[in-house]
C-alpha cells in the first residue's frame, strides 16, 4: 500500500493515512487503500482500532481538492459514493475505531473522524467543514453526522460559516472527548510531542476497551449505533436483543463467573473471544 500504513500490536491495530506532503487528503487511492485495509483487519485477534495521520501537523486536511476540482457530476457522484461506502464502514465497523486526531481535520477530514466511535485529538488540531467556501456542501457525512453529534444548531453554524474551530472549543462542544498537549519540561522543551502522548492516549484507551468482553463491546456499537436511528421504543426492543445476544457466550459466563467467584486477578483477565 502506497498510502496506509497498518500495524498491530496484539489486539489493538493501527491505521495510519500515510500522505504527508498532501496533509493526508483522501483522494481515490487512499480510499481504496482504507477500503481494503479494513477488510483484512484480523477481527479473531484485533478488538480495537486507532486511525491517525502521519506526521504532527494534518489529521486529514479534506478530500482531495486538486482531484475533484475536475470532476464531472457523474465522476463527482461515484467519488462521493466511494466515500461514504468506506466512511459507513468504518462506523458499522464491528469493533470500536478511536480516530486519533493530530492536527487538521477539514472538510472530509472532519467527516472521517466523525465515522469513528470515539475522538481524542492533539493540542494542535482543528475541526472544520470548509466545504461552502468550495461551492460544495459536505459531502461525506458531514451535515448528518455533525448535527447528531453536537445538535442541529452549532452544525448549521459551522457548516453555513465555514469557520474552522480549534482544539478547546471542538471539546467544549463535545465534538471531541478529549484533548491531548505535549509533555514540557521546566526549562519549557518539549519532551514528548502531543503526536505521541495522543497516540499513547488512544492505546491506553483501545488497551482499555480491548481487556473488556469483545462480544459485549460488538453489541453495546450496535445497539448504540442502531438505536439512534430509530424511536425509543424500537431502540429498546435493539437493545433487548443484543442484551440477550451475550447470553450462553463465554464472555458472558466467564466474565459473570469471575465476579462471583470473587477472584480479582480473573475478573480483570481478558475473557475468551468467540467470533461473530
Ligand atoms: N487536497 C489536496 N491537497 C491538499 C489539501 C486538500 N484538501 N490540503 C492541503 N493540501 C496540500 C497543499 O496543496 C500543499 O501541497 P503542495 O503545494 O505542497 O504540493 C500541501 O498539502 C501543504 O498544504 P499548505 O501549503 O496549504 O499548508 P498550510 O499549512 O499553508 O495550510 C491548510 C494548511 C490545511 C489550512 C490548507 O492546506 C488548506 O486549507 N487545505 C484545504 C482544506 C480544505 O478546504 N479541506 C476541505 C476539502 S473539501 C463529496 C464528498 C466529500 C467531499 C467532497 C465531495 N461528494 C459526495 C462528491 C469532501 C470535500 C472536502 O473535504
Amino acid at each position: 500500500m502506497e498510502y496506509i500504513l497498518y500495524e498491530q500490536k496484539g489486539s489493538i491495530a493501527t491505521i495510519t493515512i500515510n500522505r504527508e506532503k498532501a496533509l493526508n487528503a483522501l483522494n481515490s487511492q487512499v480510499l481504496d487503500e482504507l477500503n481494503a485495509t479494513l477488510d483484512n483487519v484480523n477481527l479473531d485477534e484485533v478488538r480495537c482500532l486507532i486511525l491517525t495521520g502521519a506526521g504532527e501537523k494534518s489529521f486529514v486536511a479534506g478530500a482531495d481538492i486538486g482531484e475533484m476540482s475536475t470532476l464531472t457530476k457523474a465522476e463527482g457522484e461515484a467519488f462521493g459514493k466511494k466515500g461514504n461506502d468506506v466512511f459507513r464502514k468504518l462506523e458499522t465497523f464491528p469493533i470500536p475505531v478511536i480516530a486519533a486526531v493530530n492536527g487538521f481535520a477539514l472538510g472530509g477530514g472532519c467527516e472521517i473522524a466523525m465515522s469513528c466511535d470515539i475522538r481524542i485529538c492533539s493540542e494542535n488540531a482543528m475541526f472544520g467543514q470548509p466545504e461552502v467556501g468550495l461551492g460544495i456542501t459536505p459531502g461525506f457525512g458531514g451535515t448528518q453526522r455533525l448535527a447528531r453529534l453536537v445538535g442541529a444548531g452549532m452544525a448549521k453554524q459551522l457548516i453555513y460559516t465555514a469557520r474552522n474551530i480549534k482544539a478547546p472549543e471542538a471539546y467544549r462542544i463535545g465534538l471531541v472527548n478529549d484533548v491531548i498537549a505535549a509533555t514540557v519540561d521546566e526549562a519549557g522543551n518539549v519532551t514528548a510531542s502531543a503526536k505521541d502522548n495522543l497516540i499513547a492516549a488512544a492505546e491506553k484507551m483501545a488497551t482499555t476497551i480491548a481487556q473488556n468482553a469483545p462480544i459485549a463491546v460488538r453489541n453495546c456499537k450496535k445497539a448504540i449505533n442502531e438505536g439512534l436511528q430509530v424511536d425509543m421504543d424500537k431502540a429498546i426492543v435493539i437493545e433487548e436483543k443484543l442484551f440477550g445476544d451475550c447470553f450462553e457466550t463465554e464472555d458472558q459466563k466467564a466474565g459473570m463467573g469471575n465476579f462471583l467467584e470473587k477472584d480479582k486477578e480473573k475478573k480483570l483477565k481478558v475473557v475468551p473471544f468467540q467470533n461473530k
